[in-house]
């Protein structure tokens, strides 16, 4: 577990305050730095202070491990931080340390994925709907195969347990059950990073690469992974499999301006501002939405080249 003090002013300093007001310390449990889209939300998370001189971040990177972001909330209510972020690695575990930061009266903030434990638990959650990137991303494989054509689907699933993986992988599951003719026939965790995408497409073409004519990544990281498995494989990405995934990094932009993918189910990684926000309006005692939804995109083709200049991840 790695902790460290950003105040945006370069001091590093214990008291928390700026021209005599206090500042408010915002103790970040962040998950790891497992792919480009993690890496993005915490960027802009670190910049907090700089756009917020009244906030003092103190941050932790959880290496994807739970005992270490359980190890930084303890450390953080030990400090007596003014408010606590959690991104959760996985959704479940959460209760007994969550009950002890508010036995502590210091509030928490669910950021990006979400947990399974009692709402009274927390004070709002800023974050995507899973469920429906999951859709939209079925959405794109139906409106491509249609009822007919046959589709022989791989599964690239996010870190198990995950909200961001059971949630993708409910709702592309719904929405493609009427369709016969598309079936998920092989599927597998690639833990959300690059190298593990790549080397389970590997051994999903070694048994079924005659078989396999698409690839639904539940995120982007696994699918440029995929997408270098396939080429080796000797196959071409985006014509001979129809591949669609999810975040919107500008290495998936890329992917599909050079044709090498079909359908981006944005993600948005830029929670600094929205977390900011939150945090002052719940210390001032000003009431906070319990869900805030991030606002995302779906992105085709056609929409490739346009869009990638734009891209900030
Ligand atoms: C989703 C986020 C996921 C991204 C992955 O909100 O938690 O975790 O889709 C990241 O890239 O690793």
């Amino acid at each position: 577990m790695v902790t460290a003090l950003f105040t945006g002013c370069g001091s590093a300093s214990t008291s928390a305050s700026s021209g005599g007001k206090k500042k408010i310390v915002l103790g970040f449990a962040q998950v790891g730095a497992e792919s480009g889209w993690r890496t993005a939300e915490t960027n802009s998370v670190k910049d907090i202070p700089k756009n917020n001189s009244d906030i003092q971040l103190r941050f932790s990177d959880g290496q994807q491990k739970q005992e270490n972001q359980i190890k930084a909330i303890r450390s953080f209510i030990a400090q007596k931080v003014d408010v606590i972020a959690l991104d959760p690695v996985v959704e479940t575990g959460w209760d007994t340390v969550l009950k002890e930061a508010q036995d502590a009266k210091i509030p928490v903030i669910i950021v990006d994925r979400s947990v399974n434990a009692s709402k009274s638990l927390y004070t709002a959650f800023l974050g995507s709907d899973m469920e429906e990137e999951g859709k939209k991303a079925a959405k794109i494989v139906i409106d491509h195969f249609g009822k007919d054509k046959p589709c022989n689907i791989a599964e690239l699933q996010g870190t198990v347990g995950s909200s961001a993986m059971v949630g993708r992988q409910k709702g592309f599951n719904e929405t493609i059950k009427d369709y016969t003719n598309i079936k998920i026939i092989k599927s597998e965790s690639g833990d959300f990073t690059r190298a593990k995408g790549k080397e389970v497409m590997e051994a999903f073409l070694k048994s079924d690469g005659n078989k396999i004519n698409c690839l639904w990544s539940h995120n982007d990281d696994m699918g440029v992974g995929a997408i270098q498995a396939i080429e080796e494989y000797g196959k071409k990405p985006g014509k001979d499999i129809f591949i669609v995934s999810v975040d919107g990094i500008k290495d998936m932009f890329q992917m599909m301006k050079d044709g090498k993918t079909n359908g981006i189910v944005e993600c948005n990684p830029l929670l600094g501002p929205q977390l900011a926000e939150t945090a002052k309006a719940i210390v001032n005692g000003k009431h906070v939405e319990k869900f805030v939804k991030s606002k995302e995109s779906v992105y085709l083709p056609d929409q490739a080249a346009k869009e990638l200049p734009n891209r900030k991840y």
